[in-house]
């Protein structure tokens, strides 16, 4: 088999003998106590085939309980005597456990329904492969997110916007006769992270993804998904009435265009009975919309929830909008939404990305976070790095993901707490994140791009969980489950994202990239058609000082925060340094915690964003005996060209703020080049 990716995490490659021999000993066969169903099946298939793999013997499949057994059972299958906490699993949720079942010593999957035995499987393939002793595996769970979906922002052409890894996994053209078997390992890779839909277009939607021929090229796609758990969803163009239906307008409160909807409803709901829903961009970034029609966004939204609602689907209209004119592109989205908190159908689902402005390196979280407690609402991350180095640098999103998680609202909880729905009592519940994956054999276009998918599957099913055993998981299962090389690889991730801030944006600084493409410094740039798309709208930089002032005497976004982060972070003194520039302009002598001058921090933090990189680099030079020579060769070579790219940012940035600052590179720091 090549080296090269295409198994992502799923690889099953042999244990050493004596774990082989404890994995066969509690494995011998396996055992399905469940209605039969294309679920059950694709979970014994994946025991069966990650055994054989680890094990290098294939389990049996019968229905005679043995020592050794690996049973799978759900509720209503159950032997008597088979004492389980059933009531805490929910839908989807499962237990693993070693129990006594009529005598003999087995290890039970257990569910309530087929998809949680599937899930169930999964995680205990998981444990096995991550180095636990395959009789003392102990594990329950169950997800706290609702819906767990990937967001593809394909094109029907197979561009992928924002995509670095190829083309779109979707091959429209051949779709729905032929079929990709690709398209079973995407569903695998989704469900045994619990990853349960796709929206599979852009959002940027051409209304021709509504149109028959299309709908029965995502029904082929639903249907292969299905017995995995993954439910499909599609990006709907606002302004579809009247592109498909010739209507002369697309007005939400128009009864021909309701009437429209709901017929493209029940059309998709023939081809799809288990249709999640549409995912919606309106008046944002030209995209048509309501308000092209004098309405709000909750007209817009409330209306294709209408038609979805008699089949069960939801709307997830998302928030990402900002206009010309707007003082603060960071302010907007809440100045449009929150007014409208408790004016959306019980079936949508507002999604807002982590931060205001626009997946950045790091960002403070969405204002709306807690600011709209009678509407349910989704949390947008972007797993593609569009401003983080493409699939060229090394950045594992764990950790950026677990801090917008973790963020205090000031609302009485985090994030996480909003988006599971504890918070507020939603019961409606939602994440997303933009997908990374394409036609390359490795699907993401690198190979530590595939753990930012991972990441993104397990803090959706568990937004709790520690971004550092999530890391460790993925590394065990696609590179060495050997501890001392598994965690040096570990380090290299969990400090990646602080290394991009810093060579990238540091102190809360944001959008200096390059035009249209994102990629490299364009701190300079100030020429747009828009100002709030200039790179010195968002520095401010200037002879007197730099930052956004975003407190009381600037944009005063910061007072869309609730008070008691509102009061922290309309201060400079009590505002985290990562986030100082964000929210404030200030002089270049102003004085930092460590002592320094901002314009000396802002270097040092530039210096310490390259040392990193050249420290992962060198990390990854010594890791060459514990990881295959052709994946150990190509991301050696990814991080060649990701140190020589930092550095380019660094320069540029610093010789750019120079120039602005006039000041003289403090003492000891070494000249660019
Ligand atoms: O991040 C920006 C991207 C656009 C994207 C937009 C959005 C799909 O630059 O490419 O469009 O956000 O999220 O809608």
């Amino acid at each position: 088999l090549a080296e090269d990716g295409h198994e992502l995490w799923l690889r099953y490659r042999p244990l050493t003998g004596a774990a082989q021999a404890r994995l066969l000993a509690e494995a011998r066969e396996v055992v399905p106590l469940a209605a039969p169903s294309p679920t059950l099946q694709a979970a014994v298939q994946e025991l069966r085939r990650g055994i054989a793999g680890l094990a290098g013997r294939e389990p049996a499949l019968t229905s005679r309980l043995r020592a050794g057994a690996l049973v799978l059972v759900t509720r209503s299958q159950a032997p008597p005597g088979l004492v389980l906490p059933w009531s805490e699993l929910g839908a989807e949720g499962y237990v693993l456990r070693r129990v006594h079942l009529r005598g003999q010593a087995v290890t039970v999957i257990a569910a309530n329904g087929d998809l949680g035995l599937l899930y169930g499987s999964f995680a205990w393939l998981r444990a096995v492969q991550t180095g636990a002793h395959p009789a003392h595996v102990d594990t329950q769970s169950a997800p706290r997110i609702g819906l767990r979906l990937l967001n593809h922002w394909d094109n029907l052409d197979r561009h992928v916007e924002r995509g670095y890894a190829g083309a779109s996994l979707w091959d429209w053209w051949k779709l729905p006769d032929i079929l990709d078997p690709r398209y079973v390992d995407y569903a695998r890779a989704n469900a045994s992270l619990g990853l349960n839909g796709a929206v599979l277009n852009n959002v940027n939607a051409k209304a021709d993804s509504l149109t028959a021929p299309f709908i029965a090229k995502a029904a082929a796609l639903a249907a292969v998904f299905r017995p995995y758990g993954v439910r499909v969803y599609l990006s709907a163009r606002f302004s579809a009435p009247v592109e498909l239906g010739g209507l002369p307008t697309a007005d939400p409160l128009d009864p021909a265009v309701r009437a429209w909807w709901q017929v493209k409803a029940d059309e998709i709901y023939r081809a799809m009975p288990d249709f999640g829903g549409f995912l919606v961009k309106a008046n944002s970034e030209g995209q048509p919309g309501p308000q092209d029609y004098g309405r709000s966004h909750a007209d817009g939204a409330n209306m294709l929830a209408q038609a979805l609602a008699p089949h069960g689907g939801v709307v997830l209209w998302r928030a990402f909008v900002y206009a010309a004119d707007a003082s603060d592109r960071a302010g907007q989205a809440f100045a449009e939404f929150q007014p409208l908190d408790g004016r959306f159908a019980p079936n949508v689902i507002v999604q807002v990305k982590n931060g205001p402005i626009d997946f950045q390196p790091r960002e403070p979280f969405h204002p709306l976070f807690g600011a709209m407690p009678r509407t349910p609402l989704a949390l947008e991350l972007q797993i593609t790095k569009e401003y983080l180095g493409f699939s060229t640098h090394l950045v594992h999103l764990g950790p950026l993901f677990q801090e917008v998680l973790r963020a205090d609202t000031g609302q009485g909880g985090t994030v996480a707490r909003v988006v599971d729905g504890t918070l507020h009592g939603q019961r409606v519940t939602a994440i997303a994140g933009v997908a990374n994956t394409g036609a390359d054999r490795n699907w993401c276009g690198s190979h530590f791009d595939q753990a930012n998918w991972y990441a993104f599957g397990r803090l959706a099913w568990d937004p709790d969980q520690d971004a550092r055993t999530v890391a460790r998981d993925w590394v065990a299962q696609t590179f060495t489950a050997q501890p001392a090389a598994r965690d040096a690889i570990v380090q290299m991730m969990l400090a990646s994202r602080e290394a991009v801030v810093d060579y990238m944006t540091p102190l809360g600084l944001h959008h200096l990239m390059a035009t249209g493409h994102h990629h490299g410094p364009g701190p300079w740039v100030d020429d747009l058609a828009r100002a709030d798309w200039n790179p010195t709208y968002f520095h401010r930089a200037g002879r007197d000082g730099i930052g956004f002032d975003r407190t009381a005497t600037g944009s005063n976004a910061v007072a869309q925060y609730a008070a008691p982060v509102a009061q922290r972070w309309a201060d400079p003194r009590t505002t985290p340094p990562e986030l100082l520039l964000w929210f404030h302009h200030l002089p270049w002598d102003y004085g930092m915690p460590s002592g320094r001058t901002l314009w000396a921090e802002l270097i040092a933090r530039y210096d310490r964003g390259v040392a990193t990189v050249e420290d992962m680099a060198r990390r990854w030079q010594a890791l060459k005996p514990d990881v295959d020579a052709e994946r150990h060769a190509d991301v050696a070579a990814h991080l060649a060209v990701q140190l020589r790219e930092a550095r380019w940012w660094r320069d540029a940035c610093i010789a750019y703020f120079q120039s602005v600052s006039g000041l003289p590179l403090p003492a000891g720091t070494r000249p660019p080049g």
